[in-house]
Parts: C-alpha cells; sequence; structure tokens
C-alpha cells in the first residue's frame, strides 16, 4: 500500500491526559506523519481524552463499530445527506443519537444541538455545522456511526487555504479514523452542482479527484471497506427530481464524463463491485426564507425514501 498520506504538517491541539506514560504522551506531529504511523499508533490519541472522558480532538471511541464517512468539499451536500439518512432510518425504526465522546467542544456541542433541533423539521441544517458522529441503534445494539467533518479538511478552493498547503495533507484525526479498524463505507460525494459547481470547473473537479486517489484512497481498506460513488443533488439535472432518479445511466455516463480518472481507478470488472459502487442522490428541494430578524435560512421538501434507502442498502453491503 502506498505511504502517499500526511497527516503532520499541522497537528491538532491535544488535551494531555495526566494519567498517561511518557511514552504515550509525544507530539502529534511526530506520531502523524503518515496514515501507517497512525495505525500503529492508537494509543497516542488516548492522550487526548479529557477526565470526563471526551476528546480535544475529533476521536471515535469504539474501534468495531461499522462507519460511515461522508467525503466531499464544502456544499457538496454532506450533511444534508446525513440528516436525510437519519431522518429515513428513524422512520424505519432505528434509534438517532449524536456521540457525545467524539469532540470535547462547545463548538461541537453546538453542532449536534443543531442536529437535533433540526432532524424533526424542514429546515436545512446551516452551514455553520462543522463535525456531527450520530449513532445509529437497532433494537439496543449500535449498528453504525454516520461522520460529518468540515468540506475543507476534504478539498478547498479557498486560494489561502492552498497556498498553505491544505490540499497536501491530511488531517490527522480523518488519518486515524481511516485506519482504524472500524469497518467503513466512504460516501463519497461527485461534486458537480454545489456552489463551487466542479461542472463548471475543471481544474477544481481534476484536483478534487486527484487527490482523493492519492491522499485518501491508499488508506482505504478495499478488503474491508466500501466506496459509493455518489452523484448528488440530482434534482438540479435531467437525470432525476426529487421522486427519483429517472435515469440512471444517463447520471452515471454524465458523472464518468467529468470525472474519468476516478471511474478508471474504480472500475475493473465484477470483482469490484463489493468495493465499488455508483448511486445518485436528492435530499430535496430547497427554497430560501427570511426570519424576522431578517437572517436568513432555507427550508426543504424532503425527496423520496428511495433515495436513503437505496443509499443505506449499498452502505451496509458489506457489514
Ligand atoms: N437542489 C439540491 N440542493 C441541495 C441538496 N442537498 C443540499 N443542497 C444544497 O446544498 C447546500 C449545502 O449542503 P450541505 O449539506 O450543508 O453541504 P456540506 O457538504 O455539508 O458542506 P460543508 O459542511 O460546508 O462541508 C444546502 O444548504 C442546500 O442549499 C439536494 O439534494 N438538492
Ligand atoms: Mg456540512
Amino acid at each position: 500500500m502506498p505511504k502517499i498520506v500526511t497527516g503532520g504538517d499541522a497537528p491538532q491541539q491535544t488535551v494531555v491526559s495526566e494519567n498517561v506514560s511518557p511514552e504515550e504522551n509525544v507530539s502529534n506531529e511526530t506520531q502523524l506523519s503518515t496514515v501507517e504511523n497512525v495505525a500503529q499508533q492508537p494509543q497516542t490519541y488516548q492522550s487526548a481524552q479529557t477526565p470526563a472522558g471526551m476528546f480535544a480532538t475529533p476521536t471515535i471511541v469504539n474501534n468495531t463499530v461499522p462507519v460511515v464517512v461522508f467525503v466531499g468539499p464544502p456544499s457538496s451536500g454532506k450533511s444534508m445527506i446525513l440528516v436525510r439518512l437519519a431522518k429515513y432510518l428513524r422512520n424505519q425504526g432505528y434509534t438517532i443519537t449524536t456521540d457525545p465522546t467524539f469532540l470535547n467542544t462547545p463548538a461541537y456541542q453546538q453542532d449536534c444541538q443543531e442536529f437535533n433541533d433540526k432532524l424533526n423539521t424542514v429546515v436545512a441544517l446551516s452551514g455553520t455545522v462543522k463535525f456531527l458522529l450520530v449513532n445509529v441503534y437497532q433494537n439496543g445494539r449500535e449498528i453504525a456511526k454516520l461522520l460529518e467533518a468540515p468540506g475543507e479538511d476534504f478539498y478547498t478552493t479557498d486560494p489561502e487555504l492552498i497556498r498553505q498547503g491544505k490540499n497536501m495533507r491530511v488531517e490527522p484525526y480523518l488519518a486515524t479514523i481511516m485506519t482504524s479498524t472500524n469497518p467503513k463505507s466512504y460516501v463519497t460525494l461527485l461534486d458537480l452542482d454545489s456552489d463551487i459547481s466542479f461542472r463548471n470547473d475543471q481544474y477544481h473537479r481534476d484536483s478534487y479527484a486527484q487527490r482523493f486517489l492519492t491522499h485518501f484512497y491508499p488508506a482505504i481498506n478495499l478488503d474491508r471497506d466500501r466506496i459509493v460513488l455518489l452523484y448528488n443533488k440530482i434534482d438540479k439535472t435531467m437525470f432525476g427530481t426529487i421522486n427519483g432518479c429517472t435515469d440512471a445511466k444517463g447520471a452515471r455516463k454524465d458523472a464518468e464524463l467529468y470525472y474519468r480518472q476516478l471511474f478508471a481507478r474504480m472500475r475493473g470488472g465484477l470483482f469490484n463491485m463489493e468495493q465499488f459502487v455508483f448511486k445518485t442522490f436528492c435530499t430535496g428541494m430547497f427554497a430560501k426564507q427570511m426570519d424576522n430578524l431578517g437572517n436568513e435560512y432555507q427550508t426543504y421538501n424532503v425527496a423520496d425514501d428511495i433515495y436513503p434507502r437505496e443509499l443505506w442498502k449499498e452502505i451496509v453491503k458489506k457489514w
């Protein structure tokens, strides 16, 4: 497996427990130079544990439960897919809770609060939500965790962040999660119709695909994990509406046209069907609203269950 995934350029602040041994109490910078280093040093992250049993860096405590990782640049739709999936699963009888141990910051608590407040409504999550770890329980047993991370940790178009090398590294917390023993499904968004609109921006489209292939893909355990290439916001195209995808073949052809290198890597006969799949998705139709203080927010008409139903089927296929 290539050793190209780096994670140490911008180590996150670590709260060091007083109980850790000197061997454990080493800086993130030296420990996290590659994804493989991270995999060999999971105990280092225990040192980020605070006395309250919570973490100051994003940390998944449970090493066995399957994790759904939503991969996509800012505005590609990760949060809203997570919310849509959670709504669907709850209606199917699953229990949905936010995971309080993931990150011990006021901002994370606020993100969780926002998720919980909006789950029962048709008000979209605001763009301020950065991190979410949502636990899914079936008959009292935890069956999955859904992870949302800031889009810029997957790809940024911000010139200043690019200059700082943001697209050339993987954040240490992500590297740790990717190399953990949890089975994972990567829902990788093909960004075509976000605000950034990769449909109209070949440079960023290609470099997002390239970044995925060089920085993330090598850390994915294809024997165990699965990649769902997801063409989101399909309602913005001629291939689907909020009621369903009307032309799956056309959508795939369109996606292949825009993401040749990604599909070239993922193709490869029947064998690969276990590892990769292409799907379309739509959360809903969005409309801008204004509250009485003049703040803008969005509501959405929830799209058909067929989208989360089919996505969930693919996510759990290998579990
Ligand atoms: N038409 C349409 N718009 C969508 C859909 N899903 C999301 N959007 C729009 O895209 C915006 C961004 O979606 P988010 O889910 O917040 O995007 P994100 O990937 O979580 O973005 P970051 O958290 O910044 O990384 C939403 O506020 C909606 O306006 C969809 O299915 N159809
Ligand atoms: Mg988001």
